[in-house]
């Protein structure tokens, strides 16, 4: 296979980028001055991409006519065109499954800190108010019977789900279909969700169709106890609509690890008090990210090797 021409457009992971130096050629676009140039020169050459951090559509795809697999690190692909890749006869792959466990972690930990304040409570100690001023407020809002709604009952909603039963939370749902031997009650709108419940964990993916889906009727809905908890997309949430409903105390707070324009975060969220931001941190620990970077290594391989990916996006199945 070292006779493949592999195209890496953004620096991975150590072990991403020893496997694929071994099995292919790999062209590194990072390393050059000029990425137009070195693409004019190899495009035609492209077989497979290594992707991540960046979009896929007809005109990058034009650069790389040859090209049959993109290989993206992460389980959302809201930045790849799959129409246009189905029509280049590109097959895209991605990472679900390995990654789940852990953003399911992430997930809990960001709704009981946003909740509980314990971000701004260990702000408070290391600023040294607790020896020289007084004990942390007690804080407004608690876990105890809230009820969690959950928008996107996928892989890492299901496990999302499982863990806050063992909290004891009441459970609901929405997605585009109700899901034969779920449990959980479902609601057919985003707005029907919200208004059942008083904590929104938002877990559907980024894209067209779910754009802005939670907006200001939705926060409305959801009511001024309510938590906006976000582990999906930025893009999924209309944080403009987010940051009046906090500000204006139509809700209660929020938990954000993901933003409508990434790294950047609206200052009046770093400003607002019930808010706790993490920098899209939802599986980045080493070994699930190392265990992603391997599926995107498998699905190369494997395509050269055997014609399949290990994992190719359902639009591809
Ligand atoms: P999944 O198994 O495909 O689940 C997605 C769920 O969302 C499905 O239950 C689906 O149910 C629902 N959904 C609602 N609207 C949808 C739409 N327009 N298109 C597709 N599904 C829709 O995915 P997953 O593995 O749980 O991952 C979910 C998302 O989490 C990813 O797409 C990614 O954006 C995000 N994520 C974030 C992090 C992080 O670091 N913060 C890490 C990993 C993943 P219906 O089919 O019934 O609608
Ligand atoms: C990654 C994610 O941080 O898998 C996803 O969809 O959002 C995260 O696990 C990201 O995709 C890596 O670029």
């Amino acid at each position: 296979m070292n006779s493949i021409d592999i195209l890496m457009p953004r620096p991975m992971l150590p072990n991403v980028q020893e496997q694929l130096d071994t099995l292919f050629t790999v062209h590194k676009l990072y390393e050059t001055d000029d990425p137009e140039a070195l693409l004019d020169e190899i495009g035609d050459r492209i077989k497979g991409v290594a992707l991540t951090g960046i979009a896929v559509d007809t005109a990058f795809l034009r650069k790389i006519p040859n090209a049959q697999i993109i290989s993206s690190f992460g389980v959302g692909y809201d930045h790849i065109n799959t129409d246009d890749c189905l029509a280049a006869d590109v097959i895209v792959t991605h990472t679900p499954d390995v990654l789940t466990d852990e953003v399911a972690d992430t997930a809990v930990g960001l709704m009981i800190m946003t909740i509980r304040e314990f971000g701004q409570a260990e702000n408070w100690l290391r600023a040294g108010k607790w020896e020289n001023k007084a004990p942390y407020p007690l804080t407004p809002a608690t876990l105890r019977g809230r009820k969690l709604g959950i928008f996107g009952l996928g892989r890492i909603g299901k496990a999302i789900a499982k863990r806050a039963e063992a909290f004891g939370l009441e459970i609901c749902y929405h997605g585009r279909h109700k899901q034969d031997g779920v449990a959980y009650p479902y609601h057919a709108t985003l707005t029907g969700l919200a208004a059942a419940c008083d904590t929104l964990m938002v877990v559907a993916p980024g894209g067209a169709e779910t754009e802005h889906a939670v907006n200001a009727e939705v926060l409305e809905a959801l009511g001024p106890t309510g938590v906006v908890i976000n582990i999906g997309r930025g893009s999924v949430v209309d944080e403009t609509a987010l940051i009046d409903a906090l500000e204006n105390r139509t809700i209660f707070g929020a938990g954000l690890d993901v933003f409508e324009h990434e790294p950047h975060v609206p200052e009046k969220l770093m400003q607002l008090p019930r808010v706790t931001l993490l920098p899209h941190v939802g599986s980045a620990s080493q070994a699930t990210r190392n265990a992603m970077g391997q599926l995107v290594v498998d699905n190369l391989k494997s395509w050269f090797e055997t014609g399949k990916a290990v994992t190719p996006v359902p639009e591809m199945k």
